[in-house]
């Protein structure tokens, strides 16, 4: 029998799918065709910067920032109408798309208060029916910001569960308070913040929450003498977006499954390509070294980055760590979230200009090829006349504690899984066949190191990402009989009951020499079995975490391509004593 909840919920769900065939059919006649807007007029844009800590009588102290999130109108080309947004800054006035670059320094600490001033409503359609914040009174848009690639206290990770909403009005179940505390007691390294609520990651980053924070450690850094300074190091934050022709960003408001989620889609794909806020801009630089930052802030767009003329990548670090010794290559695949720091020698180009491209096919690795659109990302104008460099690019980085095998207090298996519909529309993820809300399976002992196979069971490539821990990827073996082997752990769910041994003896992926470093996000190619050693301490140092990592919230672990997080490809991590 039908209750009357039951009912009302069954009235609720069609009015959204009629809704969302209205806005549909409404929305495509009014998408923006991206070949209307002329690549590389707007001029790269720096993002502001926002200085971590204090200096008094020439020592660095600690500080504490406030940092809003506004509701705004942000210019992404300059023939495309300005666009609501949702941005980060010190006023809404600052504010900005991607947000400030917030610069700590090593050993300082940061605090950041971070206020939620967004409107009731939100800009783009979300999904009530999957896991997702709530707040009662249904006004505000929930928020809480996640430090990627922070080594932090559980109450300032950002829990997706620690949401609220405007003036604090409303709270998530595991808020506990406003001020969060970076201790910078890392490596130095390339991390960024965006929203983490429950739920709603994908439409909140998508509407512009994102934003750099790098760590420095000027007397380890120094020495290097790589490119430094605002004009020779800087970052690309790079995204796609589709909009209306009126300037709005356009996010289908149908699922592909209307009938069990209404608006959730597998994986949101845009055709104009963002730099910095800008829609494929230019700019000019000199014959010399740069190195840029680059981070992929995609929700589920994969980037296979090349210079049409040929320039090379010399890859400094990966993630948030130095590699221990420089890697070139002429093309670098970069996984959504997955950050590459690479320095650039103009003085090598034979052209006055080169284009960084994109010919990753999405969704990666089986999806549509790219084409004119987002084939492209942004151009650089080279000047003519040599200049004396007088940056390096030393054989040798920085050097961390090594993978030590001979220390692994455990072995985990972790499974991801796609569900389909009868129509063979993917419904749902989940890791290890558990929603989010089972109690943790994987409780670490701090300070130890463990190994962890995960099985990618589905037929796409998930950039695995996991809070507090860093991780080295020691191999990647295919599946064979690989069909026999899902059937088997679609019903027992067990990897060693399974008989994990007798499938994972394929071929071998090389794991690429950039990304052979400590790592925080790394993409699990389908059909294989990727092997990492996950470290729940530091890895530039043997003292212990400078905070308790075994309370509440604890930590978690997730798929990075947004779509897939929020639905619900995420596990909680509970670190022990
Ligand atoms: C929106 O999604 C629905 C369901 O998957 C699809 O039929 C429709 O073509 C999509 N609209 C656009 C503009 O992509
Ligand atoms: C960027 O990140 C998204 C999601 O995290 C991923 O799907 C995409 O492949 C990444 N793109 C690049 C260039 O790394
Ligand atoms: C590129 O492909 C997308 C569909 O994925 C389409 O919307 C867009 O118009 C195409 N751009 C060009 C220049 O062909
Ligand atoms: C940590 O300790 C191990 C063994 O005790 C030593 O080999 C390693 O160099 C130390 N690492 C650091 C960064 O001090
Ligand atoms: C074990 C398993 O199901 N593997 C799948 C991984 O992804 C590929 C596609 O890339 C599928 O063909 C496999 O079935
Ligand atoms: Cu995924």
């Amino acid at each position: 029998m039908f209750s009357m909840g039951r009912i009302i919920l069954l009235f609720h769900l069609l009015c959204l799918a009629l809704l969302g065939e209205i806005s549909t059919s409404w929305a495509e006649d009014r998408l923006l065709n991206p070949s209307k807007l002329e690549m590389f007029v707007d001029e790269l844009l720096d993002m502001p910067k926002i200085q971590g800590f204090d200096v008094v009588n020439t020592s660095p102290k600690a500080k504490s920032l406030t940092i809003g999130m506004f509701k705004k109108k942000w210019k992404f080309h300059r023939d495309l109408p300005s666009t609501p947004v949702f941005a980060y800054g010190d006023s809404m006035r600052t504010a900005t798309v991607p947000g400030p670059i917030i610069e700590a320094l090593h050993g300082i600490d940061t605090y950041v208060t971070w206020q939620n001033y967004l409107p009731s409503k939100h800009i783009l359609p979300w999904d009530p029916t999957i896991p997702t914040a709530k707040p009662a009174n249904k006004k505000g848009v929930p928020t809480v910001v996640h430090l990627h690639g922070g080594i932090n206290e559980p109450a300032s990770d950002g829990n997706s569960n620690s949401w609220f909403t405007a003036g604090f009005e409303e709270k998530g179940s595991t808020w506990s308070k406003r001020t969060y505390h970076y201790n910078n007691n890392q490596q130095p390294g390339n991390l960024w913040y965006h929203d983490h609520a429950m739920g709603l990651t994908r439409v909140n980053l998508l509407a512009g929450l994102i934003g750099a924070y790098v760590i420095r450690q000027p007397d380890v850094e120094g020495p290097l003498q790589l490119p430094y300074g605002d004009e020779f190091d800087r970052h690309l934050i790079v995204f796609d977006r589709s909009f209306l022709t009126d300037g709005s960003i356009y996010m289908n408001s149908t699922g592909n499954n209307p009938s069990i989620h209404p608006q959730w889609q597998p994986e949101y794909f845009g055709d104009v390509i963002i730099v910095n806020g800008k829609a494929w801009p230019k700019l000019v630089v000199r014959r010399r070294k740069y190195r840029f930052r680059i981070i992929n802030a995609s929700n589920a767009r994969f980037f296979r980055f090349f210079f049409t003329n040929g320039l090379e990548f010399i890859h400094v670090a990966s993630d948030s760590t130095y590699l221990g010794k420089p890697v070139v290559t002429d093309e670098t695949l970069l996984a959504p979230s997955e950050i590459a720091d690479v320095v650039i020698d103009f003085s090598k180009s034979k052209t006055n200009e080169a284009i960084l491209a994109n010919d990753a096919s999405y969704p990666y690795p089986s999806g549509d090829p790219v084409n004119e659109s987002n084939g492209k990302i942004m151009k650089f104008i080279i000047k003519k006349k040599p200049e004396i460099d007088t940056w390096q690019v030393p054989n040798k980085l920085i050097k961390y504690t090594s993978p030590d095998l001979s220390s692994v207090a455990q072995t985990r298996y972790i499974a991801m899984y796609e569900y389909t519909s009868d129509m063979d529309e993917p419904t749902h993820l989940y890791i290890n066949g558990k929603p989010y809300e089972a109690p943790a399976t994987e409780t670490p002992k701090a300070g130890t190191s463990e190994i962890w196979n995960v099985i990618n069971l589905t037929e796409d490539n998930h950039p695995m990402h996991i809070h507090l821990g860093l991780f080295t990827v020691l191999d990647q073996t295919e599946l064979v009989n690989e069909e026999e082997f899902k059937g088997c752990m679609s019903k027992k769910n067990d990897a060693i009951k399974c008989q994990i041994g007798k499938y994972a003896r394929g071929k071998k992926i090389k794991v690429p020499a950039h990304e052979k470093g400590w790592k925080n996000v790394y993409k699990m190619t389908p059909g294989y079995v990727t092997k990492i050693l996950v470290r729940f301490s530091y890895i530039h140092s043997n003292t212990s975490y400078s905070f308790d990592p075994t309370v509440l919230p604890g930590y978690v672990y997730h798929c990075h391509i947004l779509d897939h997080e929020d639905n619900v490809m995420m596990r909680p991590i509970k670190v022990i004593k």
